[in-house]
């Protein structure tokens, strides 16, 4: 990776993968792109950036030859509830932007990356240790989206021979930039609501386990699985990737340790808890581990104290 360009740049991910590639191949040589432009003071309008909407294929040709491409991050989506109020829309962003993505990959030749997830699960698949290989018949727009995503990276590897590399992510856990309409993101709320009021409402139920990761361990495992050797990936569809599996009551105690009169009540969001219960309790990500050194550093504890430490800055509370 030398000249990386990086969609949906301004979203949860893309605001802090931008950062760690422009601290390791350069300012210069990471073009940040999305559908809106950037706050002037933030850290992403500190080096290149272009407007891109992911669904206009002859400007994200354009831009990938102008910038001089050799590696395209396809990371603009919706996420799983937002996708489920709006599915036509979800198709067309999600379906036609990765497509669009993919070709300017074979066209160019560039190195691939986009997130699938654990959406791409459904009722039918064995709901503890997941299992890399296992039955995909999910049930929201969202998992078709990513269904059909993982085989299309399949697909052009095989047929035409593009380094497409892809993980199933869980619910990714950040301090810099809240997420926007997808299932996990109680997992953040509860964080930000812990130290502004001290008590949070939570959408999903008590009890309800799904995987979850810290921001960290995903931006790392991206640039990894993208530095791997790509002899040693047997998968070109996406890895299963966690770093936890929790729910919410397990979020309230380890936030205890730390505000021990904080609360936890209950608002359950029958969309969003729907959507919930045909995902995995907890994936298997020995694949991940054994191609290419797949290797989480983040535990709730530690993950817990670094975002409430982190959010206190932000808010300027303690
Ligand atoms: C969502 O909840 O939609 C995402 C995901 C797990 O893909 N965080």
């Amino acid at each position: 990776m030398k000249k990386i360009i990086i969609t949906g740049a301004l979203g949860q991910i893309g605001t802090e993968l931008v950062v760690k590639c422009r601290q390791l191949y350069g300012t210069e040589n990471v073009l940040a792109t999305d559908i809106n432009e950037p706050e002037a003071d933030s850290e992403v309008a500190q080096g290149p950036f272009q407007v891109l909407d992911v669904t206009d294929k002859d400007k994200m040709f354009k831009t990938v030859e102008e910038f001089g491409a050799d590696t395209i991050m396809h990371m603009a989506a919706l996420l799983s509830a937002v996708a489920e109020k709006r599915p036509m829309f979800a198709w067309e962003l999600n379906m036609g932007g990765l497509m669009n993505a993919l070709e300017a990959a074979r066209e160019y030749n560039l190195q691939f990356f986009t997130p699938s997830s654990i959406g791409a699960f459904g009722s039918s698949t064995p709901k503890v240790n997941t299992p890399q290989v296992t039955i995909q018949r999910p049930s929201t727009m969202y998992g078709v989206n990513k269904v059909a995503g993982e085989l299309l990276c399949q697909y052009y590897f095989e047929k035409f021979g593009v380094d497409t590399r892809s993980v199933r992510f869980p619910g990714l856990i950040s301090y810099v930039k809240e997420p926007g309409g997808g299932t996990t993101d109680y997992a953040v709320e509860i964080y930000f609501e812990a130290v502004r009021k001290g008590e949070y409402k939570s959408f999903i139920d008590k009890g309800t386990y799904m995987d979850m990761m810290f921001m960290d361990d995903a931006i790392d495992a991206i640039i990894k699985l993208m530095e791997a050797d790509g002899g040693k990936l047997i998968h070109r569809n996406a890895y299963n990737l966690s770093g936890m599996s929790i729910e919410p009551e397990m979020v309230k105690n380890a936030i205890q340790e730390y505000y021990p009169d904080f609360k936890l009540s209950y608002d359950v969001d029958p969309d969003r808890q729907s959507i919930a219960d045909t995902w995995p309790d907890n994936i298997d990500v020995s694949c991940a581990r054994a191609e290419w050194g797949f290797d989480p550093q983040y535990d709730l504890d530690k993950m817990t104290k670094t975002m409430l430490e982190a959010i206190e800055n932000k808010e300027g509370v303690k």
